[in-house]
């Protein structure tokens, strides 16, 4: 079966970047994105600013949420921005939350839970995280998280933890 005859499901991902210009590399992976085979671009919020989570020892971090309508299977989509962030120059270091070119991470596929080895949806962190509701939340207020629930009320209970809107 080819992926434009699945039926096309609501993604939601996750842009960060805390190296080598965070803006130009989500411009630039928002593009890349939006170029793929079977990805249509819905939304993109604006650039969210915050202090990296995890080891201080690094830049703050630019981050952004993009809503896209696709065809790919979850985990096919999830393998196309591995590739995405690799192109931009991504090198995975031992250190757990190190600083990064490029992190793309698949927050929401439809109303999908998925459990597997290599992927997890919704993505884990995601209600903990204000760099990834708040964006989330500008463009689709209206969403609920499967499992975890409304945005709203995630957000009433996330603190801002140093986020900012940029412009
Ligand atoms: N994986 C499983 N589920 C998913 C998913 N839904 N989306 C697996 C993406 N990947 C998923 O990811 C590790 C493995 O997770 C992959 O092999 C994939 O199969 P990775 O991108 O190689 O490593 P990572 O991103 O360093 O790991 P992790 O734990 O996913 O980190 P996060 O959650 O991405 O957090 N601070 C601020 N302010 N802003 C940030 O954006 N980001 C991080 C990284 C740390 N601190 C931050 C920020
Ligand atoms: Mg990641």
């Amino acid at each position: 079966m080819k992926n434009s005859e699945i039926e096309a499901a609501t993604a939601y991902i996750g842009l960060g970047s805390n190296l080598d210009n965070p803006a130009e590399q989500i411009k630039s992976a928002r593009a890349a994105i939006a170029s793929l085979t079977d990805v249509k671009e819905l939304a993109f919020s604006g650039l969210y600013q915050s202090p990296p989570m995890g080891p201080q020892d690094q830049p703050d971090y630019l981050n952004a949420v993009m809503a896209v309508e696709t065809h790919r299977p979850p985990i096919n989509l999830l393998r196309c921005l591995q590739a995405i962030e690799n192109k931009h120059g991504r090198i995975r270091k031992a250190e757990r939350w190190g600083a990064r070119t490029l992190d793309l991470d698949l927050l929401i596929y439809g109303d999908q839970q998925i459990e597997t080895p290599e992927l997890t949806v919704p993505h884990p962190g995601l209600a903990e995280r204000s760099f990834v509701l708040y964006p989330l939340a500008e463009i689709a207020p209206w969403v609920s998280v499967p499992g975890k629930g409304n945005i709203a009320e995630l957000i009433a209970k996330c603190p801002l933890n140093g986020l900012g809107r940029l412009l």
